[in-house]
């Protein structure tokens, strides 16, 4: 499985020379963008992603053309968490979500989408060309296939199946019985964290400010492993995984996304910093009102935001320590250590 510090380690010792701030906790996450273009995203696999999006950025590219081939690279590459290599649901079965929305509010939105290699450029073809935002399941499959998205083999990929195995094992995996959610003490339908301690969770949300001023987002995972078949969770929703607003920033979530869309999460996040608070203070503030609403169950999920406005700011907040974002201007590369509520 995808192990975010071997990645770090790996990144670290690189032969590339990159140029790589370590990951400091508390660090200051709301940082002054001294120049456009700037693309930002979750996660550690976020640094490589970043790189696919500076190919575009770097030659005055529209940010909606880098926030798509920003992530591509993460769909295309081994992850626990995003495109066909990742965790299946519960029956064993990888299915897909995606966004991507424009400096415009065009937007476009996939979910529950199987074999299909790179589901945030299906979710872009239904952006431009059908007059919805969302298609789903065996419909959206349909569309790609038409599109020219080839049907990729029905098969886990080999870290998938022996994390699929291991979990059939553990959770002592049954058909489902009536209210087996409630039975389950790990939670509704997936457990919270891995055998390995990480969070269930590794999405990639991609914002990015082009050289012109204008911004764009993306959004993709294939949701929490061994989740319930047909579940989705925040990333494929426009205002819970992602939203964009050109006039005055843009927002990603990260983590379990029941909690994101119930407090319609990104779009809360920009108009906070519509009226006037800091993209820090904006995660921040939207973090807190989940922990409101969870009460005690707080300290069981992890939900991070990561935020970037119309002047270059960028911030991040989380309910728990661990979540890191990577950023990417002409200066600067590196992974930020999150500010978290609770450890
Ligand atoms: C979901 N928010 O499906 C996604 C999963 C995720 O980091 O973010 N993981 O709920």
């Amino acid at each position: 499985m995808f192990n975010r510090r071997k990645f770090i380690q790996a990144s670290a010792i690189s032969s590339i020379g990159m140029m790589l701030s370590k990951i400091a906790a508390g660090n200051s996450t709301t940082t002054m963008i001294t120049g456009k273009p700037v693309v930002i995203s979750t996660w550690d696999a976020g640094l490589a992603a970043n790189k696919g999006a500076w190919e575009i950025l770097k030659k005055n590219g529209r940010a909606l053309d880098a926030v798509e081939a920003g992530v591509m690279v993460t769909e295309a590459s081994q992850s626990c968490c995003v495109g066909l290599g990742a965790n299946p649901d519960r029956d064993g079965f990888v299915t897909l979500d995606a966004c991507i929305m424009d400096e415009f509010s065009n937007c476009g939105s996939v979910a529950f989408l199987e074999r299909i290699k790179h589901p945030v450029s299906v979710a872009r073809r239904v952006m431009e060309k059908t007059p919805h935002v969302m298609l789903v399941g065996s419909g959206a499959q349909q569309f790609a296939i038409a599109e020219g998205f080839p049907l990729e083999e029905q098969k886990l990929s080999n870290d998938a199946q022996k994390n699929y195995n291991d979990w059939l094992k553990k959770s002592e995996y049954k058909p489902p019985v009536i209210n087996v959610e409630n039975k389950n003490n790990q939670g509704v339908f997936a457990p919270h964290k891995l055998e390995s301690g990480e969070w269930n969770h590794d999405t990639i949300g991609m914002v990015a400010m082009d050289a012109n001023g204008n911004l764009s987002g993306s959004c993709t995972t294939s949701g929490a492993g061994f989740k319930m078949r047909g579940r989705l969770g925040d990333s494929p929703i426009i205002g819970a995984g992602l939203f964009v607003d050109n006039e005055v920033g843009a927002c990603t979530a990260t983590g379990q996304g029941e909690d994101v869309i119930r407090v319609a999460g990104s779009h809360s996040v920009v108009e906070l910093m519509r009226q006037g608070l800091s993209p820090e203070a904006a995660c921040k503030k939207v973090i807190e009102r989940i922990v409101k609403i969870k009460g005690e169950k707080a300290k069981d999920i992890q939900v991070a935001f990561l935020a970037l406005n119309k002047k270059g700011q960028v911030g991040t907040f989380a309910i728990h320590k661990g979540f890191s974002y990577a950023i990417k201007t002409k200066d600067m590369e590196k992974l930020v250590a999150s500010k978290s509520l609770m450890e």
